[in-house]
């Protein structure tokens, strides 16, 4: 690598026309944390603040071509995948990483709606445990998708811890598990195989939480790409998410469940730093 280049980081997942998830806040993401950004495309979504409207999706071997023309020109030194939805594509996906031997992969199973709906068929969170999740550096389901990935009950956070075990067995390196709460503090479940470690901040209170989850990986894919390790990518990961919430609390962009703002949080966590590793 050339000094002073920046790191290349790859998103795999879909458009959100309204920019507050998917692609859209993962790209923005990447650049607040100074890596550079590449995604590939899976669905394009028609969707703003309100609703999805229409998904429309990418045919596999277009997502094919896209992973080829990247990653055999550019590489990625960390990568995370979001919203895919269908067996094909995640076969697809799972070959080229194993193609390119990819380190770094953070794998953020979407498998619910932000109200916690399932959205896609059991044979698909099945592909995601044979295929996506024995690769993965890091897996960051939420209560829910850990719920569907393991056949349990995940409410608790004895039961997060329970479903990181079984969940760790299938194959990944850790496994993060969001969205814990307990009295006013988050509390998100990290496990290495060997020890649990607890992530907790104070609730905050705000309909502006689209595009969190994403937000999240996409920041621990950069921070991993900058060499932290798995266990400090999630924590500096979970603080600029933290930031990124706070600082569009009063945001009015749509007429519901708004966006987070990324640059800003960055701006706000490294005042003056722009040497950051
Ligand atoms: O936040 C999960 C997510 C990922 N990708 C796309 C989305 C969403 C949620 O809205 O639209 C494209």
């Amino acid at each position: 690598m050339v000094s002073g280049e920046p790191l290349k980081v790859l998103t795999i997942g879909g458009s959100d026309s309204g920019g507050a998830a998917g692609v859209q806040a993962d790209l923005k993401t990447f650049t607040a944390l100074g890596v550079y950004g590449m995604s590939v495309i899976t669905v394009v979504t028609a969707q703003n603040s309100v609703r999805v409207e229409e998904v429309y999706p990418l045919p596999a071997d277009f997502v094919a071509a896209q992973l080829e023309a990247v990653l055999s020109d550019y590489g990625a030194a960390a990568l995370k995948t979001g919203f895919i939805g269908r067996i094909d594509l995640l076969t697809v996906i799972a070959a080229t990483l194993q193609k390119y031997s990819l380190q770094n992969v953070v794998i953020d199973p979407v498998l619910v709606n932000h109200k916690g709906k399932a959205m896609f068929s059991p044979q698909v969170v099945q592909t995601y445990c044979q295929h996506l999740l024995p690769l993965a550096t890091l897996i960051t389901p939420n209560r829910r998708e850990a719920a569907l990935l393991t056949d349990l009950l995940v409410e608790s956070v004895a039961q997060m811890e329970t479903a990181a075990t079984h969940l760790h067995a299938m194959g990944p390196q850790y496994v993060l598990i969001k969205g814990g709460r307990e009295e006013q503090e988050t509390v998100d479940v990290l496990f290495d195989g060997r020890e649990m470690g607890y992530l907790r901040r104070p609730w905050i209170e705000t309909e502006n939480t689209h595009g969190s989850g994403d937000t999240l990986s996409a920041a621990i894919c950069a921070y991993l790409a900058q060499g932290e390790s798995v266990r400090s990518a999630v924590e500096m990961a979970c603080g600029f998410t933290a930031v990124a919430i706070e600082k569009a609390v009063s945001w009015q962009l749509g007429q519901g469940h708004g966006p987070l703002s990324q640059i800003t949080a960055y701006q706000r966590e490294t005042p003056g730093d722009t040497a950051h590793k």
